[in-house]
């Protein structure tokens, strides 16, 4: 009896498990040029069930075709004035700039991305940096995400030196 017990306890978790394997899309960007408003990637953000946040990161700007971008999160969650107004890197850590997973760096240095010979990129990065959570000092609802034009040096203070502001979006919660 014990046993039988014990077999149907340990099914009951395994399907549990199962469900809660499930990522679940909590936040997403749409980026948009910030010379014509068109529309230029995306990001998604998914819940993982070990707490990190992971984000799809797709880029496409057939005219950046062959060349670097670099990209941040940014305080602001608003694209305005050619996406001066998202201000500065988010950093809720208080670090210098640095080099994502380097010893130090702010919470959105997604730094360089290559784009292919289309002008096209993904990549795809989990973290317990970033929570989805209403209050917490790791939200990253509400923040900007730029794309810039230069590349990223990994150095310069605060911002890396990436260059002009040339794609823009707000991260925002998906209910
Ligand atoms: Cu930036
Ligand atoms: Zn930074």
């Amino acid at each position: 009896m014990k046993h039988y017990f014990l077999c149907f306890a340990l099914a009951v978790s395994t399907a549990f498990m199962g469900c809660a394997n499930k990522e679940r899309e909590v936040a997403s960007a749409n980026l948009n040029s910030t010379a014509n408003n068109q529309s230029i990637g995306s990001a998604k953000f998914y819940q993982l069930n070990d707490g990190k946040i992971k984000m799809d990161l797709e880029i496409n700007m057939p005219e950046r075709a062959d060349s670097t971008v670099a990209v941040h999160f940014h305080e602001h969650g608003d694209c305005g004035n050619m996406g001066e107004n998202t201000h500065g890197h988010w950093n809720p850590t208080n670090e210098p700039h640095g080099k994502w997973d380097s010893d130090s760096f702010h919470s959105g240095d997604i730094g360089n991305i290559a784009l292919d010979g289309k002008g096209r990129a993904k990549i795809s990065l989990s973290t317990t940096r970033w929570s989805a959570a209403d209050g917490d000092v790791k939200d990253i609802i509400g923040r900007g995400i730029i794309v810039h034009g230069g590349t990223d040096d990994y150095e310069t203070q605060p911002t890396g030196n990436s260059g002009p502001r040339i794609g823009c979006g707000i991260i925002a919660a998906v209910k």
